[in-house]
């Protein structure tokens, strides 16, 4: 090797080391994209009940997690929004037992210390479940009345509706009724559907039936619950398929059961299996071509019933998560995203899966040891600021500065206009030029903001973390310049902005 190639090698190999894909120097954006408002043409509403959050049903074995006591969990739900809506589901619904009888309860699992609601037993009191990871048959658990009792509390703590999932793949159609009557009874006009089984299109595979099982087996086993139910709780709403992606289950389920359904719902797994490396930070930030897919099924599916549409199940990987990619500040971005993504598409809401210490999950911790928002909870929270409203048209100029930046308009039900904006690329800055389409007074912003994209710890939004019990309240507001009527708003790599527009 003569002295020059060994110079410029060596040069090569210290930048390297200084590089990290991951993190980002501060850079001053050489770049500008242009976002035009169009304020006058409005686009899909964001309900109040948009935002979600989806437990296993495997939770209401320890009937203390939901339950008026759970003050901590309750605030952190309303910090999201006053009135979102809470999913209970997931593999696990398939091995819950509805136990009218709680002296009968025959699941081990079950200490006799969390029926008795000893919260002085940490174990019994702090019991919290994470999100299934699918690899085997969950264990049993029993569901008694107590359950259904504190649930209703907890909801009426937090000000949220209720999707609860019934147990079709492994349970009986007259549990399910006698079941759903005390649900019924408990959670009234909060409840806003059953659903009977969680991903039946996967029941083929996983050990719930048998490898021959189709649409057409399923249809006649959800006919035969839905009018068991029926029969026994004349009002109960339903929806589903709660498929786990396939829209040929979708597609037929809603041409079937759009008089029997109030919305149709299936499930998003951005990524997955988390041992496959090619399941990557970088990878979750793209475009992704499966979401397509399920918004094409989404939008034939409302077409053909004129049934609202809800995403009731989703997260950044499948199989509880990756430790790396979904709980990192990525998955932050990745959430507020989808989230605009869906209702642009026509989808009338989202529930974000988790639970425990799954990777995945918004809220983390157990009531024994306290618990706290991971990143993914910052970007829920980023949306529940913008809050209701109607989107507005909005047009990206110059994309090829950014190519994965997104922005999306909003008509908040205030009145103020509100853009929230993602860049994701992880390698540039960009200066957002914003047109807001009317005159502002003022203009500010609250940023989502972490050190780094694979940071786990540090997200904060308008400056400040969100502590206990979901308390949050921005430490810094920006104040952007406007000319011309104009805003700027500069964007570092992987990072987000809400931006107000108070008119005068
Ligand atoms: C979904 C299941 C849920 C799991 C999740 C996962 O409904 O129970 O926790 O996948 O694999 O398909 O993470």
């Amino acid at each position: 090797m003569n002295r020059r190639t060994f110079i410029r090698l060596s040069a090569a190999a210290s930048a390297a080391a200084l590089y990290h894909p991951l993190s980002f120097a501060e850079s001053r954006p050489s770049a500008s994209v242009r976002l035009t408002l169009r304020a006058d043409r409005l686009g899909n509403k964001i309900g109040d009940d948009f935002t979600g959050l989806s437990y296993e049903s495997a939770q209401l074995g320890n009937p203390h997690f939901f339950s008026g006591a759970n003050t901590e969990v309750a605030g952190f739900l309303r910090r999201l929004g006053s009135s979102g809506v809470l999913r209970i589901g997931g593999n696990t619904s398939e091995y819950c037992y509805w136990t009218p009888d709680p002296t009968k309860q025959t699941n081990r699992q079950n200490p006799e210390s969390m029926r008795t609601g000893d919260k002085a037993n940490p174990v019994a009191f702090g019991l919290a479940v994470g999100p299934d990871t699918g690899k085997k048959a969950p264990a049993p658990v029993n569901i008694t009345p107590e359950a259904i009792r504190n649930l209703r509390e907890f909801l009426d703590a937090c000000g949220w509706k209720l999707i609860y999932g019934l147990n079709m793949g492994t349970g009986t159609a007259e549990d399910a009724a006698d079941e759903a009557a005390r649900v019924m009874d408990a959670a009234g006009s909060k409840l806003i559907a059953f659903q009977l089984c969680n991903e039946p299109d996967l029941f083929f595979r996983n050990g719930i039936r048998k490898a021959d099982y189709d649409f057409k087996q399923f249809a006649v086993e959800w006919q035969n619950f839905y009018q068991t139910i029926r029969a026994r709780v004349p009002s109960a709403p339903f929806a589903g398929p709660d498929t786990a992606y396939n829209n040929e289950w979708l597609v037929p389920f809603a041409k079937q059961f759009k008089h029997e359904a109030v919305f149709l719902s299936q499930h998003y797994y951005a990524e997955g299996p988390p041992t496959d490396p090619s399941m990557t930070i970088e990878r979750l930030l793209r475009p992704n071509p499966k979401l397509e897919e399920e918004f094409a099924g989404m939008k034939t599916t409302m077409q053909e019933s004129g049934l609202p549409f809800r995403l009731a199940e989703t997260n950044s990987c499948y199989q509880g998560g990756k430790q790396g990619v979904s709980d990192t500040f990525a998955s932050a971005l990745w959430s507020a995203d989808l989230m605009y993504q869906l209702a642009t598409a026509g989808g009338t809401g989202i529930n974000f899966h988790g639970g425990g210490y799954g990777w995945y999950t918004p809220i983390a911790g157990t009531q024994e040891n306290g618990f706290l928002a991971r990143p993914i909870y910052y970007g829920m929270l980023l949306f529940a600021q913008a809050g209701a409203g109607q989107l507005v048209e909005s047009k990206l100029d110059q994309l090829e500065h950014a190519p994965l930046l997104t922005a999306y308009g909003l008509r908040s039900n205030t009145g103020a206009i509100k853009v929230a904006a993602f860049i994701k690329n992880l390698d540039r800055s960009v200066r957002l030029i914003i047109d807001p389409g009317q005159r502002a007074k003022r203009v500010t912003a609250l940023r989502l903001h972490a050190p780094r994209v694979d940071d786990t710890t540090d997200t904060t939004f308008g400056g400040a973390p969100v502590g206990a019990g979901g308390a949050w309240s921005a430490a810094r507001e920006e104040t952007l310049p406007i000319e011309n009527g104009v805003a700027a708003l500069d964007l570092p790599p992987a990072s987000a902005a809400l931006v107000t527009f108070e008119s005068e």
